[in-house]
């Protein structure tokens, strides 16, 4: 990758700072005509949420695992730190990344390009959490809720407040470098990231990290929560009968940072194109 400056005399060599697209709740987008590296840097991360960010004490919080599971378990943030942590590299993408671009217009944060971002993630795997409960045989999902609530826009919308929540199946939960994360970065989070723990789901878009987790929940039967029917849900027809499903890997995408909308390039001078390229659970091979 060329990160020669002279090559973008128009774009700030410093980063400028996130694109608000709402305030309070805060979504912010990436300006990606500002990547440069592999890891966005946090204050080039993105930030997603449908309510209001919770003030969380981390002397007070806990974090429960209940449901189908042999023991429940109620932790604190010192109980998760001072367990084996685990670092992992993972994109996040927003699921409404690049709507902008969509016509017919679709309702919904009007993301252009930054709706993405790479962060390196420290935590304890979920499956040792899962591990220490004891999943019951008949468990098929565990779904992450997080303590922020309100009342969702979208039709059906639920007749009063409910906290944000997702659920991931069963074989996913247990993989290694699905993380209850407590740093990004090397960092802790912030409290815009879900401080002070919140789920990383690598390779599903970003809806399955719960951020501000507070209980994870062992299910038998499919969760039908708001955020994966009308919310993060499409129509999968592949079988004939269409059926209401909800989204989760990431689909395989590329976009370019540089040159930038409107940059004039000068002919005869060479030009390094740069950009990303991402997938969910499949290998990015070639560009
Ligand atoms: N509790 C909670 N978790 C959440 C959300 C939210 O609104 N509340 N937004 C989700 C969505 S839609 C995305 S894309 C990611 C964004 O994570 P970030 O804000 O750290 O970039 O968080 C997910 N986790
Ligand atoms: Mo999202």
């Amino acid at each position: 990758m060329d990160m020669k400056t002279e090559n973008w005399p128009g774009t700030a060599t410093r980063p400028v700072g996130l694109i608000i697209r709402q305030k309070d709740p805060n979504n912010l987008e990436m300006p990606f005509d500002q990547l440069e590296d592999f890891i966005t840097p946090s204050e080039l991360f993105y930030i997603r949420s449908h309510f209001p960010k919770p003030d969380l004490d981390p002397r007070a919080y806990r974090l429960s695992i209940t449901g189908a599971v042999r023991n429940e378990l109620s932790l604190s943030y010192g109980d998760i730190r001072a367990m084996p942590s685990r670092t992992c590299v993972a994109t996040l993408e927003c699921a409404g990344n690049s709507r902008v671009f969509l016509a017919p217009p679709v309702p919904g944060a009007q993301w252009e390009l930054g709706a993405v971002g790479n962060a390196e993630w420290t935590g304890v795997p979920l499956s040792a959490l899962l591990e220490a409960a004891g999943l019951a045989d008949d468990v098929c999902e565990v779904i992450l809720e997080g303590a922020d609530r309100g009342v969702p826009k979208e039709e059906p919308k639920p007749p009063g407040p409910i906290s944000y929540a997702r659920s991931i199946p069963r074989a996913r939960a247990m993989e290694p470098d699905v993380l209850i994360a407590y740093q990004m970065n090397g960092q802790d989070l912030t409290r815009d990231h879900g401080y002070p723990l919140r789920a990383i789901v690598p390779g599903y878009y970003g809806m399955s990290s719960v951020k501000w987790l507070t209980d994870i929940v062992a299910a038998t039967q499919p969760f039908h929560g708001y955020w994966q029917t009308s919310d993060y849900g499409y129509w999968d027809d592949s079988d004939g009968i269409p059926v209401r499903r909800p989204l989760a890997e990431i689909k395989l995408k590329s976009q370019i940072a540089r040159p930038r909308v409107y940059e004039r390039l000068e002919p005869g001078r060479p030009y390094t194109i740069l950009g990303a390229a991402w997938a969910g659970d499949t290998d990015v091979t070639e560009i």
